[in-house]
């Protein structure tokens, strides 16, 4: 009794403890700006109290950089790479091996880790640990939430470290990836225009400019992926896609003369197209609204499932209250929008399974549960 009382009691003093313990400055993941000698500056802003100071350090491929802490999130280390070679847009798996997919991120650094934690993926040190699995990430990490650099960073380490055990990690491109890329900073955490402003960049796309790794390596990620008889893509398949008959590659090709800069999709009607609502990073016609666009019909769903020569299309952007199938389970939409709830703490993220040819709709707490298909 008295036991637990003290118990308690020290409970209680740690508690008031702990904010002193963990102040300090709140380092922020660095950017990396190409310097003149063809390495990186990698620059993190320090914030402590109301003082905010940028720290440089020279980095160049090979070199790690460390990723601080975020909340109840460790810090990790990222080893540098070489440029990223074009990402494919299409893989084999074996057939056994576990499949999760994960919708629009958004900045919510912590709720992921812990999704990514409680099935397996990584270890308490963020370490890979889903051996030969897959993980396929449907686009838009950036924006509305606080920490999206760091996302794209573990996200950068896990490919790497993926590979060397047999599986893979797949980051496709959202809508969100290409308004911020080209400039657009209507919908960034108001923060990161502030790390814009202090690191003395005019705008925050040029701390991801085509010079950076991590700007150079979301380039070169693909929009639309085909794992065996699934798509993967962040809006969806407009009948306008399929009309055109746009393959996999010639929409990821698309996406990344836009990103780059060497097309103008105002000047392109094939990449106004792509980059437009009808567009597969924006397209929402799998959800009726009852505005534009008009719902896509069985037919529209069966002629895009023909067309790209699979069974079903996974698709994240339009926000589901669950992880859900449609059309008889032709598609299915996985962005649950992440959020935390302020008072017990649970939060949820879209992400689904396949296991044995099983989808499992996962928790973030670590549960699953069977999706009804069709
Ligand atoms: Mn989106």
């Amino acid at each position: 009794m008295l036991d637990a009382f003290f118990r308690t009691l020290a409970g209680a003093f740690l508690l008031a403890l702990m904010p002193l313990a963990s102040a300090g400055p709140q380092v922020e993941a660095p950017y990396l700006l190409p310097s003149d000698s063809g390495g990186w500056s990698a620059q993190s802003l320090e914030r402590e109290d109301d003082a905010v100071r940028v720290r440089r350090v020279p980095v160049a491929v090979g070199d790690e950089v460390t990723i601080p802490a975020v909340d109840e999130v460790p810090s990790f280390q990222v080893r540098l790479r070489a440029p990223a070679n074009v990402a494919p847009a299409e893989i084999a798996m074996p057939s056994d091996a576990p499949l999760l997919v994960i919708a629009d991120t958004h900045g919510e650094h912590g709720i992921l880790v812990e999704l990514l934690r409680n099935h397996g993926v990584v270890d308490e040190r963020l370490g890979w640990s889903f051996g030969e699995g897959r993980v396929v990430f449907l686009g838009d990490v950036f924006d509305r939430g606080a920490h999206q650099t760091e996302i794209l960073w573990l996200i950068y380490k896990l490919e790497a470290e993926a590979e060397r055990t047999g599986g893979g990690v797949h980051l496709l491109l959202g809508n969100h990836e290409a308004l911020v890329l080209r400039g657009d900073e209507r919908y960034l955490n108001p923060k990161y225009l502030r790390t814009a402003e202090v690191l003395g960049v005019d705008a925050y796309a040029d701390l991801y400019g085509v010079g950076s790794p991590l700007g150079q390596w979301l380039r070169t990620r693909a929009s639309v992926l085909k794992v065996g008889d699934l798509l993967l893509l962040h809006g969806g398949v407009s009948p306008g896609t399929v009309q055109r008959g746009l393959s996999p590659e010639q929409i990821n090709l698309a996406v990344r003369q836009v990103l780059s800069g060497e097309i103008d999709p105002d000047k392109s009607e094939l990449h106004g197209f792509v980059m437009g609502t009808e567009g597969p990073l924006w397209y929402r016609g799998y959800f009726p609204r009852g505005a534009a666009p008009p719902e896509a019909t069985d037919a529209d769903v069966a002629a895009a499932l023909r067309h790209f020569g699979v069974g079903t299309i996974l698709v994240g952007h339009t926000i589901v209250p669950e992880v859900m199938p449609l059309y008889d389970g032709k598609v299915i939409a996985v962005q649950v929008y992440p959020k935390r709830d302020e008072a017990t703490g649970d939060a949820v993220l879209g992400a689904v399974l396949r296991e044995g040819g099983h989808w499992q709709r996962l928790g973030v707490d670590g549960t699953r549960t069977p999706l009804a298909q069709g």
